[in-house]
Parts: structure tokens; sequence; C-alpha cells
């Protein structure tokens, strides 16, 4: 049933259950089967309760915020302590579990109790999904609730979605709005990746220039820019009073805010800054365009510990979480040995111990870091791969992200584990080919993320009792050149994978895809739309039928279609012409969900003229300058300086649209060129300027048919020990 027809229907039984003729309640009435994550029990009552002006809001003194916070919603004239009849009432019962409630609806009024805050928070939420219009602020009275009994309670107790904020920096206000989304899907814990190569976006007072100067890359920044933006000094971090403002907003909302630094890799924004903390020898930079891109602490040096211990000291003012997230993910991956074995000090330290391997080493650096946690009252969490050295104690918790096998390991070391297998859990990763985000761990949608199951995934019961919980991840290197200032991007790569997520960490039995796409479909991209998430509609279906292009989607939106040379957006309404294949691509669109676009194959394809590429470019090994004419993607042994070029001369001129050079990663602003200009020949002798590369690409419509391309860098690649050159793109 499409989501139209599901409301028509739901109107329809509305009007005859006696809805009155105002027209602002003529929303469709909730359901509760289609609370999202789906409610351990529900009976379902007879009859409907109007909230009106004349309805009391009563609440336990302890309850306070989140009568505050129901009010955002729901425009209660009267709020009382203690108990009256029509009203709303909410008490805690310590008898339940603290995350539990019981609503309770009747034709009489409302009794939601819960077992702590958290359970009253949890059933507020439920209630609000219940709502004509869920989640819409300043909504008017009055509002009609179908009656009936909800007894729920979560599976796991943690809940969460992680926010690398030091990629890509997400301003305060933005990170409150995703607090507000995560709160309307019943998660409880938000992981802030504050620190990393490319940023450092935590105010200290003792260090003040860790932000004022950690937080800004780029431009005349002291931090190298990486991933796009490179010619202005670009970024941002939270002062000390914002932390604080996040945490009581997350806090009224029953999240927990766990801060990370992640060490002692990933820490090559600190190290620009602060390059005592690396180790004690001069590497060799040559192939590095004379750039130091070591990125991990020293393990060796004793003032690392005092210098830590400031950044602990701080953080454990500002963030009331019993964690301190101090990563130790990926301390050898930098530069393709690992940075500690060049050190004397690391090394002897080392010898001291009678240690063969790096990761014991690491075991040194998280055990010191956990002691100076421990003296500032908190817990350190981890990465699954700080626990390889086999030292770490079991009060570490562990963020299992490598893969199921990780986390199963975690679970049978005693570690309270979260499990979080990039391939299920990151949602960075691009949802189909042809979209835009990373692919490492897959390419995934909401579907697969429904399809995680503990028990198939050879989780043992007793394994599953000791996991802590679940959290999905967001990693941002590629949001940075998405439009961050407008959420669009980060909105469309959470919703609706989070929601399975949701329903994995709340539910016992979570619903299978098609129940949650049913739920989707009928209330949940609604609830969406009034939170005003930009969510990802289910993709078109593309085909050619009966000689015709036909386009066709199964949830009821609208489709679109672009055509490849021109921006404009035309309804779909009938089969267009089959030649049009190479050229149009559709996509659906529903309030403010937007769709993948789809489109045949021979729409990706580009022409492959023949070429012959001459370069002054030192490739590495295994590449070669065939390869680059056989519209192959190649990458060179070392950064780039100003003045080297790359020549593609075709053997017949070529008449087409569109061409485009690109360099880095496809959808990944890393290991580019990025200062280049670009030339064309029209007549195979003379070149003119097309114009400089923009984030290591350019995109230029011909004049004329194309004798020969040429590329001269203007001056050195990014902070990158490579540069990475895309097949040219023709059509
Ligand atoms: C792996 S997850 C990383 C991150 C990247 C991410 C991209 C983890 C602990 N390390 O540094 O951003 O992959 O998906």
């Amino acid at each position: 049933m499409t989501m139209f027809r599901a409301k028509n229907l739901l109107l329809a039984a509305m009007l005859l259950l006696g809805g009155c003729g105002n027209p602002k309640t003529e929303y469709a009435i909730g359901d509760y089967n289609d609370i999202l994550p789906k409610p351990l029990s529900v009976v379902e009552g007879e009859g409907i309760f109007s909230i009106t002006k004349q309805t009391t809001l009563c609440y336990d003194a302890e309850l306070q915020p989140i009568a505050e916070y129901l009010q955002l919603y729901i425009p209660f004239r009267r709020t009382v302590e203690g108990r009256t009849p029509n009203s709303l009432s909410m008490a805690v019962d310590n008898s339940m579990a603290e995350e539990e409630y019981r609503l309770e609806v009747t034709a009489e009024g409302i009794t939601l109790v819960g077992g702590g805050y958290g359970g009253v928070f949890n059933g507020v939420q439920s209630l609000l999904q219940m709502l004509p219009r869920a989640y819409t602020k300043g909504a008017e009275l009055p509002m009609r609730l179908r009656c009936g009994t909800l007894c729920d309670k979560p599976r796991f107790s943690y809940r969460g979605l992680m926010l690398d904020v030091a990629r890509t920096f997400i301003p305060a206000e933005h990170v409150k709005r995703y607090i507000d989304l995560m709160a309307h899907h019943k998660f409880n814990k938000l992981h802030l990746h504050l620190a990393d190569d490319e940023g450092w976006r935590v105010e200290l007072k003792s260090h003040p220039e860790f932000a004022i100067e950690g937080g800004y890359r780029g431009g005349d920044a002291k931090i190298w820019a990486r991933y796009g933006k490179f010619d202005e000094a670009w970024g941002g971090y939270y002062t000390q009073q914002e932390l604080r403002d996040i945490v009581a907003y997350a806090s009224q909302r029953n999240i927990e805010v766990i801060p990370e630094i992640d060490m002692p890799g990933h820490s090559r924004a600190l190290a620009q800054l602060r390059p005592d903390i690396l180790c004690n020898y001069t590497p060799d930079t040559s192939s590095w365009g004379g750039r130091d891109l070591r990125n991990a602490w020293c393990v060796a040096k004793e003032q690392n510990y005092a210098l830590i211990e400031d950044i602990v000291r701080e953080l454990a003012e500002i963030f009331p979480s019993p964690y301190l997230h101090i990563g130790g993910d990926e301390v050898a991956l930098a530069l393709g040995y690992h940075i500690w074995s060049k050190c004397p000090d690391c090394r002897r330290l080392m010898q001291e111990r009678g240690y063969t391997s790096y990761m014991q080493l690491q075991d040194i650096f998280t055990e010191r870091v956990a002691s100076i946690l421990l003296r500032h009252g908190k817990r350190p969490a981890v990465w699954n791969e700080a626990i390889e050295g086999g030292r770490l104690d079991t009060s570490t918790r562990v963020y299992g992200w490598e893969g199921v096998k990780e986390c199963r390991q975690s679970i049978a070391g005693g570690y309270p584990t979260i499990v979080m297998p990039g391939p299920y859990f990151y949602l960075d990763m691009r949802q189909s080919k042809n979209e835009v985000g990373h692919k490492w761990a897959g390419c995934f949608d909401a579907e697969h993320v429904a399809s995680f199951d503990l028990t198939s995934q050879g989780f043992s019961a007793e394994d599953i009792g000791r996991i802590e919980g679940v959290e999905a991840a967001f990693w941002s290197e590629i949001y940075i050149a998405n439009e961050p200032e407008k959420c669009d991007y980060l909105d469309y790569m959470l919703f609706p994978r989070l929601c399975a997520v949701a329903e994995i960490g709340w539910c016992n039995a979570h619903r299978t895809w098609s129940e949650l796409k049913g739920v989707l479909r009928k209330a949940h991209y609604d609830r969406l739309a009034e939170m005003g998430v930009v969510f990802r509609l289910e993709t078109p279906q593309v085909k050619i039928s009966e000689g015709q292009l036909v386009a066709s989607v199964e949830d009821g939106s609208t489709l679109y279609y672009t055509d490849k040379f021109s921006s404009k957006l035309h309804r779909y309404r009938e089969p267009l012409d089959a030649d049009l294949a190479s050229q149009v691509a559709f996509h659906s669109e529903y309030r403010t969900g937007k769709s993948a676009p789809a489109a045949l194959k021979a729409y990706y394809k580009g022409r492959r003229p023949k070429v012959v590429v001459t370069t002054s470019l030192p490739l590495r090994k295994r590449d070669s300058v065939a390869k680059m004419a056989e519209y192959k993607q190649v990458r060179t042994s070392r950064a780039l300086d100003a003045g080297e070029w790359i020549e593609y001369r075709f053997e017949e001129p070529v008449e087409c649209r569109r061409i485009t050079f690109a360099t880095g990663h496809p959808h990944l602003h890393r290991c580019i060129m990025e200062y280049a200009t670009v030339e064309v020949s029209y007549d195979g002798k003379r070149f003119e300027k097309v114009g400089n590369l923009d984030c290591g690409k350019i995109t230029f419509e011909p004049k004329d048919e194309v004798y020969a391309l040429r590329i001269v860098t203007t001056g050195k690649s990014d902070a990158e020990p490579s540069v990475i050159v895309q097949p040219l793109a023709i059509s």
C-alpha cells in the first residue's frame, strides 16, 4: 500500500470515528503498531482521548525537564504536580527498570510511568509518535489519541551514534538537532569524535591554541588542508560553554555525551601544533613533499603524559559521562612503516620489557592514559585494536568496529562491548554503487542494516548477554565536500538507516525490512518530514520495456528526471524514448525525502576514445602511462611539486559534450593535485587555458573537437604521500 493510500484510509477511519470538521485535526491518527522502534507489547484499546485546552500535565517534580520538553510539542495550558482527571500524568516507579515505561491511554486520560527519568522520556517519544502530526513543534490543540496500552523497554542499555566532528566540524546547533533526532528514535548515547589528524575541536583553557589553531585547516591556518576547502582556513571548535550546553541539552533528552580524543595515532593535527609529542627522530620527508606526516604520540616521552593529563582534567570537568574514549585505532597505518619502529626511545622501552610487538607498546601508552583517567574519575573506552596487546583491564569498554569477529573477541576477553561492525553500522558508507560515500566496508542501504541479526551473525546467547549495546557511526571525510552547512548529506546518510539501527538496539526481535519498510511508508517518512529530515527514499526502478525507457517507484513518491547536460528537473509522467537511456537519470521525492538517482548503465558509461598519454609524474611501479591511456586510475609514488604535467593526445579529434579530469579518491578529496591549470588544444598545436582544478577536479564543455589536453601543476599536492589520477571522463 502506498503511503498516500494509507493516509486516505486512516482519514476515512477517523471520520467514521467521529472526527470533527476542524481541518487541523484531519491528520492521520497514530497507530501503536507504527511506533519506531517497535515496542515490546501493544494492547489496543477502544475509543479516543483528546488532549484539549482543559487537559492538564501532572508530573513528579524530578520530571520537570521532561515536562518542559514535552511542551515544545504539545501546548498543555496547565501543568500541575500531582494527579487530576483529564490529564497526562507522568510518574516514576522504581520497581521498573530505569529505561522501562508503561503508557496507558484511556478515554479518561493518559498515564505514563517509567522506571526512571529515561523510562519516562522513552514513553514520551512513543506518545509523540502517536500524535496526528508527530514531532511538529507548536502544533495546535485538540490532539486526538487512540486508546491503548504499551509496555516497553530496551534490549540494550547502550544505543549510540558516533559523529566525527574532527574531519568536518559540525556546529553546536547542528549537533543539538541530531540530539533531537536521536531522542526521537530512543538513542541514549552520543559519541563525539573530537580530535583526529585533521582537527582539534575542544577549547582547552590550559592550551587555548589547540582549538584556536587546531580547529582550522587550509589557507593560512597551521593545519594542512585535507579533504577539500584548500584556499581558506576552514573549520571551527566548541567552546567549553557550548559543550556544557550540548551536554545539558542531551541530558534533558536522556542522552549521555561521550567525548573521544583519538590517541596515540590519528593525532596529526595536534602534532602539527606540538611536534614535541612525536618520537625523537627526523623522518625522511622527501617523498611527503617535505611535510612531516607522522601522527602518533611517542610512548616513551614522559612529558607527553603530563600533557595528556591537562587534556583529561578539562574534559573530565565538562563531560559527566563515566567514560572517556581514547581511540587507539590504526596506529600503524599512516605511512607505510610503523612510526614507533624508528624511535630509539620506544625501541629501548620495548627491549627493557622484552616486548616483540608494537601492540604491546601501545598497551603501555593505554595503561598510562587509563591511570590518568582513573585519577579524574573516568574509565577508558577504546576502538577494538587497542586490546590486541593483551593486557588492558576489563574495566575498559571496547567499541568493535572492524567486524563481527573483533566484537566477539572483545566479548570473549570479558570487555563490555559495543557492537558496531563497519559493514552494517558505518553510515558513512555509500548506499548504492553510484552514490557518494566511503565503500571500504561495502555499499549498503537501510534494508541491509535491518538484516543485521546478532544470532545469525554468530553471537551466542551468552555473548549477547554481555553486549552493552550498538552504535552507528558517521565518519566525515566526505561530508566536507557536500555542503555541511546544510546538513542535507548527513541527514541522507543517516535516515532511514539510523531507524534500522534504532530497532536493533531497542527490540528483542526487531522488524524485518519488509515490516520496517511498511512502517516507514505508512507513518515514519511523514514523521521524518515533520522533523525536517532530508531522508533517503528507496531507489526507483528503471528499465527498457517495449522499446521505451520506463521508471517506477513502489513507495508512492513522485518521480522526476534530469538530463545529464542540463540541470532542469522534469516530472516523469510517461515512458521516455529509449535513446535517452544514456542521458537521463531519475529520482523520486516525497515531502523532505529524496531517492538516489537511478539510471541505466549506459548513463554511467563514459566514452573511451583512443589516446596517447605522456607525463612527468612519478607513477608507482605497478602503474604506467599505458594504464592511463586505458582509462584506469593510477597513483604517484610521492607528493607532487609545481611544474609537473600530464598530456592526453587523442588519436582522432574528439567531439564531445563534456570532459572531466579528476584527481584523488573518487568522492573523497584526498590524494589530490591541489593546484594545477588545465589547457585544451582544438588544433593539436596551440593550447588555451580552460581553468584551474578546484578541489582536485575540473569539468568543462569543449567549444570544438578536442585534439589534446594538458594539465600542469602550479603548487604542491595535498598533505598526502601520493596523488591519484582518475581516468578521464568523456561524455
Ligand atoms: C576507519 S573506525 C576509521 C576512521 C575512518 C573510517 C572511515 C575507526 C576507528 N577508524 O578513521 O574515518 O574508517 O569509514
